[in-house]
């Protein structure tokens, strides 16, 4: 029988943390009545958080260089499953998985489903692919799928769409995602025109095909694969589209697809405002999409993202549904525990957010005291509210410590024993 995490083994970890977490929770409580803030209340916002996790970062990720896998790998769906329902385990925020076809075609959509359900795990929004040839594809994406200046090939992308939106209704998804490298690397290789129009041609067919109750999510991107000119570049040309498809089309956010020092943070206060955020590919970049683990660089910008949100939340601003989403690639880390830690930078950020006093704030900003608005939110930000994530987690069947007891479960090292390595099916970025 594969080896399964049982809640013995966190019970097991949480008790050798118990005293320490509950006298530092204690603590934070009080502080925290000081600002007139109810811990309890902080703890349900941790625990209402959700974030899916993406199959394709549950196994180890590369480069165009080199991809270094790791022990115990995940080589299939039914494997990347079991990880995925680890996390959700022991972080209980990762309730949900997102898949990418075909890297992660299920073989058997309603055995898939079982499978997942039996471990806690439904399925988020499904992904497409047509930046990247399969073996038995007639037509090549070389020179673009959606936007290609061949109509034959712009309706082979969109039939593999329309295959995705099948699948996803036989695994119970509601949503689907749609980011493609379409673009030039030369100055007039592309008809910028001409290509945008046929992005929103394709776009119409993918939309008029979105079963009952789905929506359809949108990725713009700076550059990458394309060097020069990339069609869906930016969220401007993101929101002009979905406001031509309709109601249930809108702009997701990959915070790694932006130009150095943009203001994302005003990117998704703008797609709020507009009624058309669809939500997030969550990560942390350097340098160019480097997709590393989320608030590993700029944990700052996460908070100031998950302030907007907040003040949006709290403003019951009509329409307001995002869907949160991890998009990573774990070239040197395990991708569980980076998943761990990246679902509970999410979570530090969104309790952290709901720490902002939004009242102070508006008084400072009508005020025009740019220091003490600045103040107000770094007061919430440098609240550590790790105690009060760990009680969340804990309370819900989770780990204190969701790392620490992965690692003193030995999960990777049993995997690795019961997976020996076999040629690598299902994709994921290398
Ligand atoms: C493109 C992207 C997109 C996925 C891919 C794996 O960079 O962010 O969301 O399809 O990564
Ligand atoms: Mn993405």
């Amino acid at each position: 029988m594969p080896f399964r995490l049982t809640a013995d083994h966190i019970a097991e970890h949480n008790r050798q943390g118990r005293d320490a977490v509950e006298e530092d929770f204690e603590h934070l409580g009080r502080a925290l009545r000081r600002r007139g803030v109810d811990v309890e209340r902080l703890v349900a916002r941790a625990q209402a958080l959700q974030v899916a996790v993406p199959s394709w970062g549950l196994g180890t990720g590369g480069t165009r260089f080199a991809r270094f896998p790791g022990p115990g790998e995940p080589r299939d769906l039914y494997e990347k499953l079991e990880d995925a329902a680890v996390v959700q385990q022991l972080t209980r925020v990762t309730p949900a998985v997102s898949l990418h076809i075909p890297w992660d075609t299920p073989d058997d959509p309603a055995a898939v489903k079982a499978f997942a359900a039996e471990r806690g795990l439904v399925f988020d929004a499904m992904n497409s692919n047509t930046f990247e040839d399969q073996p038995d594809q007639e037509r090549s994406y070389k020179f673009g799928s959606l936007t290609h200046v061949d109509e034959a090939v712009r309706r082979q992308a969109i039939a593999h769409n329309l295959e995705c939106l099948r699948l996803g209704q036989a695994l119970g998804a509601r949503a689907h995602t749609v980011w493609i490298g379409d673009g030039g690397n030369f100055p007039g290789q592309v008809h910028f025109r001409r290509a945008l129009a046929w992005y929103l041609e394709s776009l119409r067919a993918i939309y008029a095909a979105l079963p009952e109750g789905w929506r359809l999510f949108i990725e713009h991107k700076l550059y990458e694969p394309a060097f020069y000119s990339t069609v869906l570049n930016d969220w401007g040309t993101s929101y002009w589209v979905v406001s031509q498809l309709g109601p249930r089309a809108f702009s997701l956010v990959d915070l790694g697809h932006h130009a150095p020092n943009v203001n994302i943070e005003m990117i998704v206060a703008r797609l709020i405002q507009f009624g058309k955020l669809a939500g997030f590919h969550f990560n942390d970049s350097k340098y160019g999409d480097d997709d590393l683990d989320a608030g590993s660089i700029k944990p700052f910008q996460i908070f100031l993202v998950f302030n907007e949100l907040v003040d949006a939340e709290l403003e019951k601003t009509p329409g307001f549904d995002p869907a949160y989403m991890l998009d990573q690639s774990h070239n040197v880390t395990d991708p569980a525990e980076s998943l761990m830690a990246s679902a509970a930078e999410l979570a530090r950020a969104y309790v952290q957010a709901h720490l902002v006093d939004r009242a102070e704030l508006a008084e400072h900003q009508e005020r025009n005291d740019a220091l003490m608005a600045l103040e107000t939110l770094k007061r919430a930000f440098r609240t550590d509210v790790s105690p009060l994530l760990a009680v969340a987690r804990q309370r819900a069947g989770g780990a204190f410590d969701p790392v620490g007891a992965f690692r003193a479960s030995g999960y990777r090292r049993r995997k690795d024993a019961e997976r020996p390595a076999k040629r690598r099916t299902g994709g994921g970025i290398v």
